[in-house]
């Protein structure tokens, strides 16, 4: 099965375990639309794939790993609607669509990026799928990874730097607080709910989980040079329109795309002593290579 079909399998999984997940009756129903529509925006999910691969890869995939992916997609979407929101990003479109503010009122979108955080802890915390020494490692693993020494972090020190130079290596520990943190948290959390990665094994992981996590954005930095306003999702060339620190601004485009391909390679590196990583391989190709 090459990526795309294994990508779109994981998609369709997830999708079908949220949308049982966040259809209690008497929720607040403009909440519950806004939390819907941040959460089933044609998102990639890329974050519950890692989840879903390494756990297969490791256990053979089980349910256990529906609760894991379902939640960090949850703190995920949140992220993205408190991003967008004026005080921060200030985005008006996200993945094509108007965001969630925009299509709703910032008051909702920060209700429902709050609720959607929330609904992440209550999903670890309240399944009878997962032992409680699991689910206290994977509430640790997202709430940190989450939280004020992971993705929180990241976003505070961007915010704070909004037209300042920055070093390349404050740019990378920003990037590996915001975006990397939270994809590190997803291949760790597929180890930690199949109950039986070895300590080589973490390592390994957690090897190309940072070699991936980066490379995500540097492809993400090329992509808004590069992409189109149709493929991104937003009018391309916005990061330099905003004077935004970023990988090809730093080191030109050409070094960006070098340090791409020195990314790429290291990730599959990691895998090298790992059994039937095939798929995390087609992932790490995928990441590199996407157009969205
Ligand atoms: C609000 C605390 C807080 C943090 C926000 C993740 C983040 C921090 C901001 C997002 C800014 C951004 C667009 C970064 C570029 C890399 C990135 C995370 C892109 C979005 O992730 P994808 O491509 O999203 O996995 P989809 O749309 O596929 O779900």
């Amino acid at each position: 099965m090459n990526i795309q079909a294994r990508l779109t399998q994981c998609q369709q999984r997830i999708d079908a375990y949220l949308a049982e997940m966040i259809l209690p009756q008497g929720i607040e129903p403009r909440l519950q639309e806004a939390m819907r529509y941040s959460l089933f925006n044609g998102g990639k999910r890329i974050r519950p794939a890692l989840i879903y691969l390494v756990n297969q890869m490791l256990a053979g995939l089980d349910e256990q790993a529906d609760v894991a992916a379902a939640a960090i997609e949850c703190i995920h979407s949140y992220s993205l609607v408190h991003d967008d929101l004026p005080a921060m990003d200030d985005d008006d479109l996200r993945r094509g669509k108007p965001s969630c503010h925009i299509a709703f009122d910032e008051a909702t979108a920060i209700l429902a990026g709050d609720a959607l955080q929330c609904l992440a802890f209550e999903l670890l915390s309240n399944t009878e799928l997962l032992s409680p020494e699991i689910q206290l490692k994977l509430i640790r693993t997202l709430s940190e990874a989450a939280g004020y020494r992971g993705m929180v972090a990241g976003q505070a020190f961007d915010l704070s730097h909004v037209g300042q130079a920055i070093s390349l290596d404050e740019l990378e520990a920003m990037h590996q607080h915001k975006t990397g943190a939270l994809l590190k948290a997803a291949v760790l959390m597929g180890a930690q709910c199949s109950g039986k990665a070895s300590s080589a094994q973490l390592q390994a992981l957690n090897q190309y989980a940072t070699a991936i996590g980066l490379a995500f954005q540097v492809q993400d930095d090329i992509l808004d040079i590069e992409g189109s306003a149709e493929q991104i999702g937003k009018p391309a060339g916005s990061d330099e329109a905003r004077h935004k620190p970023t990988y090809p601004a730093l080191l030109g485009l050409n070094d960006a795309k070098a340090l791409l391909a020195s990314l790429h390679q290291q990730a599959l590196e990691a895998l090298a002593d790992l059994p039937n990583s095939e798929a995390l391989a087609e992932l790490a190709n995928f990441i590199v290579a996407r157009d969205h």
